[in-house]
């Protein structure tokens, strides 16, 4: 019986024999047949530790049909998969719940197309984000996605979990950005979706079933994707802010005063900051660690294109109306050096929440002036504390990079139970206040436990996370769920941002999805995959019942 989803491993699969693995052999070459317990380690655990397979078998086919080969033979013999790319899921959805074959991506990463002309990208589902990414980038694209997990995560995974991160503000989501796809389905059909056209209006859009599906209805071989011209200009700012109300209206004037160049809006609160400073050597605050990025009022007043600037007078108070500007913005929040910096009662208390924001556009002069206007009017609403621009691609990444971290930082604090929902903005940190309260009162003697928040408030999208130093427990696991499943229904939120359902959610469906919905997935489910081999127990299992 699964520890998590009580489900017990179904009654109509078989136990892989010996010679299926002969079979797979021949079929792959050997050095594509994993059967080594301690090599079979990382591919049954998922990236948080908390999801735990037993598959005595992985196996990397090379080409698309090897994998539909691997299907046809799984599927006659009622064997279950699990499709894996590079593991770094977070809902266990990318691991076995029990034996199943792990069918690893990893050796499909051939770039097949790109066009120059319209920035087509046709890729095999193996390829890494942050390889495409480099690709792309040098024929003057970027991919129209970026994760923290950039580095790890396959494109087929991405499009598979339907990744949101952190350019979905501005460049949409893969249900916009996918082109077309292949997929090899349960009974090993090779589904050849694979268009770069634009437009293509020719039917039912196949392809949208598989973008979010997680893996439950057929195996991802290649995608062809949507990439963005490379941005001449990008701008980027790290705000420090009052309250998490502060936080929305800098979102709200970041939308209007930006618009068009905005191009990602996130936050994170004062726990993640501390945890990320405690827990990694050498990531500090920009607005405490001079050295990271240029105070706003000098790169402002440097930058080229504010001489419309107005350069107003040294704003020794943030709340003051004295006709403040951007350009005076106080240099840096030190927070042992209060006198130093500005001097109002609100910059005596360090910040209770950060944001990073950026643009990308097409001139510089031009973005730097909106930003410049931007700042000084969350500055002189006191929206904004203190803040810093970056002047260089380094201060931007150091910026970037504290956001990117905290999941790793969380996960050395202790064990961690994620919650990656969507809220509306303005009731959004409502949800951690209510968690750690519940914790306290639930909870008294576990003030260890520590509870944060941030994630892409542009998008209305929180990463709750709960780090347990002592690990995951019952006691733990109770006082949250269904706790925050029923907060985040009450409040018309979704259980799911960006994530998906995978095995930790596939009982919780209940929540954002009518039984109706679920009932026609389930048949959706049952008519592709009418053997169930495609990733059991993950998504609609539950429901299925
Ligand atoms: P895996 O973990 O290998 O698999 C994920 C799911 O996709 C599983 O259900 C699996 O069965 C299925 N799958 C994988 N490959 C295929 C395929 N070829 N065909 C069919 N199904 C397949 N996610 C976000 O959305 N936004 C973020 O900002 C974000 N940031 C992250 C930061 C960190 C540090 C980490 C560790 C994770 C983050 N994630 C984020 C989660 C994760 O990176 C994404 O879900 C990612 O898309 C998973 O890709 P993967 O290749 O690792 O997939
Ligand atoms: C992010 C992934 C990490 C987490 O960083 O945007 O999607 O902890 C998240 O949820
Ligand atoms: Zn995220």
């Amino acid at each position: 019986r699964c520890g998590h989803c009580q489900a017990t491993r179904g009654p109509s699969y078989s136990q892989l024999q010996t010679s299926d693995v002969e079979w797979f052999k021949r079929c792959l070459g050997e050095s594509n047949v994993v059967t080594d317990v301690e090599r079979l380690k990382s591919f049954n655990r998922d990236w948080m530790k908390k999801y735990q397979g037993h598959s005595q078998l992985l196996l990397r086919p090379k080409t698309t049909q090897h994998v539909s080969e691997v299907l046809a033979y799984c599927n006659e013999r009622s064997l279950p998969i699990v499709p894996q790319g590079g593991n770094t899921g977070l809902v266990g959805g990318g691991v076995p719940v029990f034996d199943e074959i792990i069918l690893s991506t990893q050796g499909m990463t051939r770039i097949l197309s790109f066009e120059e002309s319209s920035g087509a990208l046709v890729a095999e589902a193996g390829c890494v984000l942050q390889a495409l990414d480099d690709h792309v980038t040098g024929h003057g694209y970027i991919m129209p996605l970026d994760l923290g997990a950039k580095g790890s995560c396959c494109i087929g995974g991405n499009v598979s979990t339907n990744a949101g991160g952190l350019r979905l503000l501005r460049y949409g989501s893969l249900h916009g950005s996918v082109l077309g796809l292949e997929v090899v389905m349960a009974d090993g059909t090779i589904l050849d979706l694979l268009k770069t056209l634009r437009k293509d209006n020719t039917g039912y859009d196949l392809k949208q079933l598989f973008i979010g599906a997680e893996g439950t209805l057929g195996v991802i071989t290649a995608v062809a994707i949507q990439c963005a011209p490379r941005p001449a200009s990008v701008q980027s700012v790290f705000l420090a802010c009052p309250s998490f109300e502060a936080v929305t209206k800098v979102l709200g004037t970041a939308k209007t005063m930006l618009a068009e160049i905005l191009s990602a809006a996130e936050f994170l609160d004062q726990h993640c900051m501390r945890v990320v400073e405690e827990q990694l050597e050498g990531v500090s605050n920009p607005l405490t660690d001079s050295g990271t990025c240029t105070a706003a009022s000098a790169a402002v007043a440097a930058a080229p294109g504010s001489e419309g600037t107005n350069k107003g007078p040294a704003c020794t108070d943030s709340n003051t109306t004295t006709g403040c500007s951007t350009s005076s913005f106080a240099s840096t929040f030190d927070p042992d050096n209060a006198a130093s910096s500005s001097s109002s009662a609100s910059l005596q208390l360090p910040p209770r929440f950060y944001m990073v924001i950026e643009t990308h556009g097409s001139h510089e002069a031009h973005d730097v002036e909106k930003l410049d206007a931007f700042l000084e009017a969350v500055m002189s609403e006191g929206h904004v504390l203190d803040g810093c621009v970056a002047t260089s691609k380094a201060q931007s990444d150091s910026m970037w990079h504290i956001r990117e971290v905290i999941a790793e930082a969380c996960g050395r604090a202790g064990s961690v139970y994620k919650y990656d929902v969507s809220l509306p903005v303005q009731v959004m940190y409502q949800l951690v206040e209510a968690v750690q309260q519940r914790l306290a009162s639930q909870l008294p003697h576990r003030q260890d436990i520590l509870t944060l928040g941030y994630g892409h408030v542009g998008d209305g999208n929180l990463h709750l996370n709960v780090s347990v130093p002592s690990g995951y427990s019952q006691e733990v696991q109770e006082v949250l769920e269904p706790f925050i499943y029923e907060w985040i229904q009450g409040h018309s939120g979704s259980i799911s941002a960006e994530h998906g359902i995978g095995l930790m959610k596939a009982g919780a469906l209940t929540y954002s999805k009518s039984l109706k919905a679920i009932q026609v997935m389930s048949s959706i489910k049952s008519m592709l995959d009418p053997k169930g081999i495609i990733n059991p127990y993950k998504v609609v299992y539950k429901q299925q019942a």
